[in-house]
């Protein structure tokens, strides 16, 4: 019996997450989220899953809920997920995305609770536009929004934390991440929910730039068994990792594949390059692969399983 705290855990990945864990009926599993990019109806309707709707900006609910619940695993992906937003609302996204998880540290800490594993998901964007191509966990880092450097600080914090204080801990650093239950209702939301959107409405789609920019893209089961990898492996610990597929591609030639897998054109125009825009993208992946439980779902396949759930 394992009993699992997820934040953000009606939104994207965390609910792809929790779709997984419940799998095994051993485990039980709460979910904070406030619902702002969330669903209530991505959690699967299970007696194992207990769901609150709330944020973790709330101190005092976060510390009562840590002390009652006594959690075994804890996953922290509970953000508001846009290099863009944190460009234009560097305040609330800090408290958000850095604060609210330092007060989950801090509650740990101060009340020794008997965590098994810690996971944060921290982001590619900490690498910020540097020229070592493929971005490697030892590489530079130049975190170059609020967004990044909330992200690069919390990752800092969640590994010191553990070493200073004896809490297991790790972090990922997710890559451009896409499959089922993507929000496509939000601008910042990630391009391929909206372009999905878009080939199905018929709407147009804004390109930012010129669409050469290269991203890469990995398919939401891979990150959800890297996740469940990280916390489940003892060496895993202490430490960050790409979570990615270990692919380049442009953002042209992702539209390509995706009007190849829905038989659909996209109608688009293009923008200017939006601010904080990274322009290359791509991971070293073999630090993760190393641990032996790494999957890589090649595009097309993720792409097509994609479009068979929206569809
Ligand atoms: C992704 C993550 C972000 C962070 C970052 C790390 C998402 C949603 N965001 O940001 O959390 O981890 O990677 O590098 O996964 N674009 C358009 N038109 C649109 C929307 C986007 O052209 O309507 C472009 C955008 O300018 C960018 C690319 O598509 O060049 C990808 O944008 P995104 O928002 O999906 O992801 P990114 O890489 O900015």
């Amino acid at each position: 019996m394992a009993k699992y705290l997820v934040t953000g855990g009606a939104g994207f990945i965390g609910s792809n997450l929790v779709e997984e864990l419940v799998k095994s009926k051993e485990n039980s599993v709460v979910v904070i989220d406030d619902l702002s990019m969330g669903l209530k109806s991505n959690l699967p309707d299970s007696k194992q899953v207990t769901f609150f709707q709330h944020t973790i900006t709330d101190f005092k609910f976060m510390k009562t809920l840590l002390l009652k619940e006594k959690f075994d695993y804890i996953v922290l992906l509970a953000a508001i997920a846009s290099v863009a937003d944190s460009v234009e609302r560097p305040f609330e996204t800090h408290l958000v995305n850095q604060e609210a998880n330092i007060n989950i540290l801090e509650t740990i800490r101060k009340n020794n609770l008997p965590i098994k594993k810690l996971y944060f998901a921290s982001s590619a964007a900490v690498y910020g536009d540097g020229l070592e191509l493929p971005k490697r966990e030892s590489g530079a880092v130049a975190p170059l929004t609020q967004y990044a450097v909330d992200k690069f600080a919390t990752e800092r914090e969640v590994i010191n934390f553990g070493r200073l204080y004896g809490i297991p801990t790790v972090c990922g650093r997710f890559f451009n991440v896409f499959g089922p239950k993507q929000n496509p209702a939000s601008p910042y939301s990630g391009v391929l929910s909206i372009i999905m959107d878009k080939l199905n409405s018929g709407d147009q789609f804004t390109l930012f730039g010129d669409g050469s920019q290269t991203r890469d893209f990995i398919y939401v089961k891979d990150v959800v068994n890297a996740i469940s990898g990280l916390l489940h492996t003892p060496e895993a610990l202490h430490d960050v990792y790409n979570i990615a597929n270990g692919k380049q591609t442009s953002l042209m030639q992702v539209i390509s594949m995706l009007e190849d897998a829905t038989g659909k054109k996209l109608n688009y125009e293009l923008g200017e390059p939006r601010q904080g825009d990274i322009k290359d993208s791509v991971a070293d992946v073999s630090k993760i692969e190393a641990l032996g439980f790494m999957t890589h779902t090649p595009l097309d396949e993720g792409l097509a399983s994609y479009v068979a759930s929206v569809q």
